[in-house]
């Protein structure tokens, strides 16, 4: 029997960390998750390789990095429309060194169903050449709170075992920054401009992790590229789990959240560090666990920061910190503190 990867794992020093994955067939290792920066720089390879063309200072191919440092062994991505595929496959060239499928903007649950089902098949009939093959999703949040959301929830129904990372941007950035339902209250979007009508999107984000957690599935989480090693723990886990995961993960986007593009992983800690966007796991047995640094505000409160740390940085929100604007920030963070007490008061690890 052959056990063995073409390169092998651990990569050498000095080979070059963007050859593509070959699993021999008959392959039975298991790729280690380890936590030590300088070993995950020297000894990883990263599923997206260099000579994509998202825009500097996107946070989208660091989610992929960083997840594809977790990955267990042989992997098969489906990407649905949206800023990271269109970006990643400019024909006839691709950044992915993977086995990768593009699919409409609709429907990456059900390919993704569809590639779990083939598997299972083979598996069943003998010609699955690996003892296993895990199946990622990448999807942004127009793919995966609006349109594709009916595939995801059938997925998730049906029990496919099949790991979903929502890149969450907050707008349909590909097409020109139109609102989602992923976007935030008050958000300027190009649908959803702050003006003398409207002082930007109308209406509140959807609680797309939580909906997810009331189909209860084996695993859901939140997560961010700022927190890297809480991020690959829990790209693991969703891999690990028999059945459907989710990892919904908060993805800057300099050229609509209209930040400096330097700033992309700063805007993220702030997101965590104003509890907009808290760091937490639920699994059917613990129930919701609060992790990395959301833990550590629970557990010393006067580290919140106020929303404004957030809003402050960010063109979209430009208006919110006028004078005239004042209450719209005060009921954003009203909206904010109210989310946050009531995630602490289901955590079962918060201090009660
Ligand atoms: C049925 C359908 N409607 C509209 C489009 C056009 N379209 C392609 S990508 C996209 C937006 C994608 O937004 P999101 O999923 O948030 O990914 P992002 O571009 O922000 O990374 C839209 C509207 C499409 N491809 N198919
Ligand atoms: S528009 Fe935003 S999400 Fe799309 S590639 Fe640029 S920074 Fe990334
Ligand atoms: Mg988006």
């Amino acid at each position: 029997m052959v056990v063995k990867t073409l390169p092998e794992f651990p990569v050498k020093k000095g080979e070059p960390a963007y050859k593509i994955w070959i699993f021999e067939p008959g392959w039975k290792g298991e790729i280690p998750l380890n936590f030590n920066l300088r070993q995950v720089a020297e000894q990883k390879r990263s599923a997206l390789l260099p000579g994509h063309r998202l825009c500097a200072g996107c946070a989208a191919p660091i989610v992929v990095k960083l997840a594809s440092f977790a990955f267990r062994g042989p992997t098969i991505v489906v990407n649905a429309t949206g800023c990271l595929e269109v970006a990643s496959t400019i024909f006839p060239y691709t950044s992915w060194a993977v086995p990768w499928i593009h699919n409409a903007f609709e429907n990456a649950a059900s390919t993704a169903a569809g590639v779990e089902s083939a598997i299972k098949a083979l598996k069943k009939t003998g010609r699955l050449p690996y003892e296993h093959v895990d199946v990622v999703v990448f999807a942004g949040d127009g793919g995966t709170f609006d349109i594709g959301f009916q595939a995801l929830s059938g997925m998730a129904e049906r029990g496919h075992d099949v790991l979903y990372i929502l890149y969450d941007n907050e707008a349909y950035m590909n097409t020109g920054i139109q609102r989602s339902g992923g976007t935030p209250k008050y958000a300027a979007t190009t649908t959803s401009p702050a003006g003398e009508v409207i002082p930007g999107k109308p209406e509140s984000k959807k609680p797309i992790a939580d909906i997810m957690v009331a189909h209860r599935i084996p695993y859901v989480a939140t997560a961010t590229p700022a927190h890297w090693m809480d991020f690959m723990k829990k790209v693991r886990k969703g891999l690990e789990v028999n059945g459907p995961g989710f990892i919904h993960s908060l993805s800057s986007c300099d050229r609509g959240w209209r930040h400096d593009n330097a700033i992309s992983i700063e805007v993220l800690r702030r997101a965590v560090d104003t509890c907009y966007f808290p760091l937490w796991e639920w699994t059917p047995e613990t129930g919701y666990m609060l992790t990395d640094r959301s833990l550590v505000i629970a557990r010393n409160p006067s580290l919140k920061q106020p929303i404004e740390r957030f809003v402050e940085v960010q063109g979209r929100f430009r208006h919110l910190m006028k004078p005239e604007n004042k209450e719209k920030l005060k009921e954003l963070q009203e909206y904010v503190d109210k989310v946050w007490e009531d995630l602490l008061k289901r955590a079962s690890n918060a201090p009660k």
